[in-house]
């Protein structure tokens, strides 16, 4: 049977951390700006294979995210497969011509414009690998019954992210793309109902003349409200 170790309650271990120099914390932080800084979101992927080995790392990283009442309710559905992108970029295309056509309002589209966003999803097939991550709104009990999962949004929101960063560090790049509606997704996935796919990122090296827009971020006055 489990024992906590001595002094420790039931069922809890002591935490592992290893105070640093303020010296050294700072320098770290800067490093982790600078790093992730330069961090972009492509939308022209090369078709270089990526080694299998370094989706499942950022996937591990990913799911060490902080979650509601730790349920890590998330799963990540990863593709390599030829014609399972190509049926996916079909439907998620099919799906954006009609966003793109008649169903984005205005205000949307002025905002999408400067991005040179549109139909095309040439990404969904070139990009050596597909993620997609779907968000679970149920979770299995022990006792056979299903319960709700909790701030689940939340939580699939912080693991994507952690995903995004571990893609960046290292190496690579990703899209979070977000075809709309994207029930298509569950249905050739096969995922169950209490499932729905909250992003679809390509993952892999960008092509050699990828583009960004020349985007500039706010800066810390714009985003932070300070109380001291
Ligand atoms: N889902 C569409 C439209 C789109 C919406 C937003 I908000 C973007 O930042 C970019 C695109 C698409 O993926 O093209």
């Amino acid at each position: 049977m489990y024992e906590a170790p001595v002094g420790c309650m039931d069922g809890f271990i002591p935490l592992q951390f290893n105070e640093m120099e303020v010296e050294e914390m700072l320098r770290l932080a800067e490093a982790t700006y600078g790093e992730m800084k330069e961090r972009r979101t492509t939308r022209q992927f090369s078709d270089k294979e990526v080694p299998k080995r370094l989706l499942e790392l950022a996937i591990k990283s990913a799911s060490t995210a902080p979650s509601g009442a730790h349920l890590q309710p998330w799963t990540f559905v990863v593709i390599s497969n030829q014609e399972l992108k190509q049926k996916i970029r079909v439907a998620a295309e099919e799906e954006e011509l009609k966003t793109y056509q008649g169903r984005m309002p205005d205000a949307w589209a002025e905002l999408l414009e400067p991005l040179g966003t549109d139909h095309i999803k040439e990404h969904i097939t070139t990009a050596p690998w597909l993620v997609i991550l779907f968000k679970q709104s149920k979770r299995l009990r022990d006792n056979g019954e299903w319960g709700p999962t909790y701030y689940a949004t939340e939580s699939v929101g912080i693991a994507a992210g952690m995903f995004i960063s571990a893609i960046h560090k290292m190496g690579l790049c990703t899209l979070t793309h977000t075809p709309s509606p994207m029930g298509f997704l569950r249905q050739i996935l096969e995922r169950p109902e209490h499932e729905s796919a909250i992003l679809l990122m390509p993952v892999g090296y960008p092509a050699e003349d990828a583009q960004v827009p020349d985007l500039q971020r706010k800066s810390l006055d714009e985003v932070s409200i300070w109380f001291e």
